[in-house]
């Protein structure tokens, strides 16, 4: 769907149906475990009856897929950090269009692990113009903005450890994928783009410390989410938290 006929979609879809569902994003670093917790949570929602769909990114919808085996494979790398993220949003067009879109609008929840801000991290970090990023971002995306991001932090030691651990023990292939043999020092700054964006959108955003054992770290996503939609939950408060001023978990 063109930029124009999915803003229109959007919209039309906005003003005829009140959107039941949500639509919620994990942002962080390689092993930070982003689809740990959307598991976890997928199962909390459904024991508080409520459906959730589990998508991801770069994919999330069988023409995604496609593109995510051409990044991943280090195939466009070649290409340029530009192309690249042309690559990513047109896999998130589609999986926009396909999964993300209807899957609201029958009141569903959606649970994406990456969603726009890894462009903005991952590419952006990369050196391209972050307006070419917003034009490629608002393209994409057609409005389709996440209702709440959790952004789960953990330095990158941790991360790429907990990586490395996978592999090795459950028969994940060893090869690093292509983001994952950058240098300590770009994972670094990434983490750092992530906070800052963490920083600059305190309504949408949650900061949780993924360090900690993935309990704890499931325990305070759930409270982040109940504090968030007390009412699609069931609960009459607690009232929202500030992310600015309060790390959960931290
Ligand atoms: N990318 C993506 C871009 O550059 N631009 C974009 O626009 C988008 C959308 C995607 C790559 O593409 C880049 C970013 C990425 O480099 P991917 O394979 O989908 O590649 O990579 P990740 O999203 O980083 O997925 P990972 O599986 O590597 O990380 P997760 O999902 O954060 O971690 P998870 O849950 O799989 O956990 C990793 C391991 O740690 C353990 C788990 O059991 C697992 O073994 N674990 C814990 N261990 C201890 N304590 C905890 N709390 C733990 N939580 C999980």
């Amino acid at each position: 769907m063109r930029d124009d006929a999915r803003v229109d979609a959007m919209r039309e879809t906005r003003g005829t149906l009140q959107r039941q569902g949500r639509f919620l994003t994990f942002e962080g670093g390689e092993g930070a475990g982003k689809s740990t917790q959307i598991s976890r949570l997928k199962e909390r929602l459904n024991a508080a009856g409520i459906e959730a769909v589990v998508t991801r990114e770069p994919g999330g919808s069988p023409t995604a897929e496609t593109i995510r085996e051409l990044l991943l494979s280090g195939k466009v790398k070649p290409l340029g950090a530009e192309i690249e993220a042309v690559m990513f949003a047109a896999a998130r067009a589609d999986h926009v269009d396909e999964t993300i879109r209807p899957a609201l609008n029958a009141g569903r929840w959606v649970l994406c692990d990456r969603f726009a801000d890894s462009t903005r991290v991952y590419q952006g970090e990369a050196g391209v113009d972050p307006a070419f990023l917003d034009r490629l971002e608002a393209v994409a995306v057609g409005g389709y903005r996440p209702d709440m991001t959790i952004l789960i932090d953990v330095s990158p030691e941790v991360g790429l450890s907990r990586v490395a651990a996978r592999s090795s023990s459950d028969g994940t292939p060893a090869d690093p994928d292509r983001f994952e043999t950058d240098t300590k020092e770009v994972h670094m700054r990434r983490r750092q783009l992530f906070l800052d964006l963490a920083a600059a959108e305190p309504a949408r955003f949650v900061v949780v410390d993924g360090s900690a054992a993935a309990d704890k770290v499931a325990d305070d996503i759930w409270q982040a989410v109940c504090a968030r939609f007390p009412l699609d939950l069931g609960h009459a408060g607690p009232a929202a938290p500030d992310p600015a001023r309060d790390r959960i978990g931290g």
